[in-house]
């Protein structure tokens, strides 16, 4: 999808009082610093608790007479290393909406909430629907990378095994032979 585009629908939804806010995150040249805006369309704010390589999350809040609210997280692609995104809401891994019309109603799906992700050139722009207020946890994470850090983990407890063992073939022969 082209940016004007998508803007356009962006603005058309903040019309119709379905959009409660937008993040923008940019990341610097470096990529290791993290540039973020807020936009509040209706009456809904967004804060970010963490913004670093392969993870981000916020905390959307409306009060309780809010109604139901699309949320808008425009990312810059270089914010995660793979495009394996996953989307949790309160830490709960959430189903992708239908559409991007789908997306765009936060009405129609009953107490779930759900994501859509659109790609363009330049941005990745997630669309989370809150079905209800107070405040909520949204969390983007690159999902290779929470594996990757499993494999790394598995790989240190393998070269800690593998020592062990050489140790127990190198030193018990040296010790029994100490012994005679
Ligand atoms: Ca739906
Ligand atoms: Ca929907």
């Amino acid at each position: 999808m082209k940016v004007p585009e998508l803007r356009y629908t962006i603005e058309e939804t903040a019309k119709s009082g379905n959009l409660g806010a937008e993040i923008v995150i940019q990341t610097s040249e470096q990529y290791n610093t993290f540039e973020h805006d807020v936009f509040t369309y209706n009456g809904v704010t967004i804060t970010p608790v963490l913004i670093q390589k392969n993870q981000l999350q916020v905390i959307v809040s409306g009060d309780e007479l809010s109604g139901a609210r699309t949320v808008l997280l425009t990312i810059d692609p270089t914010l995660f290393d793979t495009d394996d995104l996953q989307v949790t809401f309160d830490g709960q891994p959430i189903s992708i909406a239908e559409s991007l019309e789908d997306a765009m109603d936060p009405n129609n799906d009953g107490s779930n909430p759900e994501y859509y992700l659109v790609v363009t050139g330049s941005d990745i722009t997630a669309f989370v629907t809150v079905p209800h207020f107070s405040d909520h946890t949204i969390s983007i994470q690159s999902l290779s990378q929470v594996v990757e850090a499993v494999g790394g983990i598995t790989a240190v407890i393998m070269y800690i095994v593998i020592i062990g063992i050489v140790g127990i073939v190198y030193i018990i022969p040296i010790w029994v032979f100490k012994r005679k």
